[in-house]
């Protein structure tokens, strides 16, 4: 049988898309030091951007609610993650984007994919998630909860496919009018590495994912991607994104930033606004690992703080290894961070997943159940990073929509339905979140394992933690570092006037605890929790 060109065409992009974000975009380019090619005058690489001033503000714990609408968030900022001692909390792509009106062209049966944000039409803010008002009040609410809003930036690309929007606009590819930024800038194919000359590979596409000219200038599956090596584009984006910034937002998580390349998000960080707060935004960037030299995520730590996706791997081995039995080993994380191979703390966004990884196989995810909770129960005790727990709606195949009205619209999360995975308000996982928040930077110490699949340790004397990923409940005496006296499981528990709503564990005069650590299970005690 033969295929016609356009059939070839998409069964080539599906392909693309499948490697890129399976394998291709856990490789990387090589070219240490190498200068991308400068293509044509209008060109600003040469001139390296001052390196940035990144003294951003710790967020705290984040939650990152994927895909949540904007009046689903300000609630959960207000009943869950305020009241929690979230800092923070990161939302979906929040500008204006592709709305498919037919199949096709990634899918055959779903037309409202997840990933239709990742598809920018202009920087006006009406999406899938609400209307700009809606965002506003959003962020306005979550901020009164003591809640801090991070927003996904899509920065390397507009669309692929499709000529409708969210917002109601109808376009061409290459040809975006009236972004709403910026004195209603728009971008027309000279804005594009298409019609540039910058990208190197025959089809237009990242061929090679190991080249640096195609990493940053050719099109990720097939998306229309922006020239941000000019004044032009760095301009229009930095408008865009200070107006979130004007809006209260915090910072952002940098999409596809290994494809923007480091002089150019140094040169858009570096005409960003502070917050309304008085500091420099948080700025995150998403590099796939497995890339030499100037694309390793390592590389990227000058210019930003990194997420943590080589963690999400290690994390993954660790508590689900071994084909059989799907035990895996934590004992194996006594070492985890810097001294693993991974970028350090101070520089990473660390997460048991995000939506890429909870599909791709790189990560557990929420049908992993009670060993998907530990885990994150572990992260937060562990110290490295800055720790986000995922929250996000469930799904049957890689595409699948969020809940949504029939135009694709997402619908309230209803966090008492299948539909949806609310790990943040996982009892157990909020305990540790307060644990996570009381410990602060205390350092680990009085580490103990079984070799296998339980582990203990304490962060200083404020608080001790242990794990059992094992299929048994356990019997261990341990030290813990705290005084003597009986401590409320925070786990499972609540301090509440002279008692805990949990069980309790009892520190003798010498430090020392035995208890018993049940199956997929954690416990967990602070200093400011003994009765
Ligand atoms: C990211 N990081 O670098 C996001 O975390 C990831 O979720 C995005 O891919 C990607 N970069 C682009 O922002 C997702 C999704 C892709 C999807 C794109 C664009 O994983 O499958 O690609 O968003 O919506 C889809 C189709 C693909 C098609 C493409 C362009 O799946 O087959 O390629 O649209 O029309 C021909
Ligand atoms: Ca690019």
């Amino acid at each position: 049988m033969q295929h016609s060109p356009r059939r070839r065409l998409l069964r080539r992009c599906a392909l693309v898309s499948t490697v890129a974000m399976t394998v291709g975009l856990s490789l990387g380019a090589n070219g240490a030091g190498a200068q991308p090619s400068t293509g044509t005058a209008a060109s600003v690489t040469a001139q390296a951007a001052a390196a940035p001033e990144l003294s951003s503000p710790d967020p705290g714990v984040m939650a990152n609610l994927f895909e949540w609408n904007w009046n689903s968030v300000g609630k959960e900022c207000t009943d869950v993650l305020g009241p929690a001692g979230y800092g923070g909390v990161q939302v979906a792509p929040p500008q204006d984007s592709l709305r498919r009106t037919k199949l096709g062209d990634g899918n055959d049966s779903i037309l409202h994919p997840w990933w239709e944000v990742y598809q920018p039409v202009d920087y006006k803010l009406t999406s899938r998630m609400g209307s700009e008002a809606e965002f506003k009040a959003m962020v306005k609410t979550c901020r009164q909860a003591g809640v801090k809003v991070y927003v996904d930036a899509v920065i390397n690309h507009m669309t692929g496919q499709g000529d409708t929007s969210y917002g109601g606009r109808t376009y061409q590819r290459y040809a975006y009018s009236d972004l709403g930024v910026d004195h209603n800038a728009s971008y027309a194919n000279s804005d594009f590495h298409k019609y540039s000359g910058d990208c190197t590979s025959t089809t237009g596409a990242i061929d090679d994912f190991n080249n640096l000219a195609q990493v940053r200038n050719c099109e990720l599956v097939g998306l229309s991607d922006l020239r941000t090596d000019t004044a032009k584009v760095r301009k229009t984006l930095a408008a865009y994104l200070n107006k979130l910034l004007g809006y209260g937002v915090s910072g952002f998580r940098v999409d596809a930033a290994k494809h923007v390349g480091q002089p150019d998000l140094d040169a858009i960080y570096n005409r960003l606004h502070n917050t309304v707060d008085g500091t420099r935004p948080l700025w995150a960037l998403e590099v796939f690992g497995g890339g030499p030299g100037i694309l390793s995520p390592q590389a990227f730590t000058t210019s930003g703080k990194v997420l943590g996706l080589d963690g999400v791997k290690q994390i993954r081995d660790a508590f689900k290894s071994y084909p059989d039995a799907h035990l895996g080993s934590i004992a194996t994380l006594k070492v985890f961070g810097a001294d693993s191979g991974l970028t350090a703390g101070s520089k990473t966004v660390s997460f048991v997943q995000n939506h890429d990884t909870e599909r791709n196989g790189d990560a557990l995810n929420y049908k992993d159940g009670a060993r998907n909770l530990l885990a994150t129960q572990w992260l937060l005790a562990s110290g490295y990073g800055t720790p986000q727990v995922y929250a996000a709606f469930t799904f049957s195949t890689n595409d699948d929509s969020p809940p949504t009205t029939a135009d694709g619209m997402i619908t309230d999360t209803d966090c008492t339905t299948s539909a949806w995975s609310c790990t943040d308000r996982n009892a157990g996982v909020i305990g540790m979140v307060g644990w996570h928040n009381y410990v602060g930077k205390a350092k680990q110490q009085n580490w103990w394992d079984d070799g296998q699949n339980v582990i203990a340790f304490g962060r200083g004397a404020k608080g001790w933690v242990a794990f059992n990923n094992g299929p048994a409940a356990k019997k261990i005496t341990v030290q813990t570092g705290l005084s003597a006296g009986t401590y409320c499981d925070v786990v499972h528990g609540k301090k509440s006037g002279g008692s805990c709503t949990g069980p309790t564990v009892e520190v003798k005069d010498n430090g020392k605890a035995t208890l018993t650590v049940r199956a997929t299970g954690a416990v967990a005690i602070r200093a400011n929790a003994r009765l």
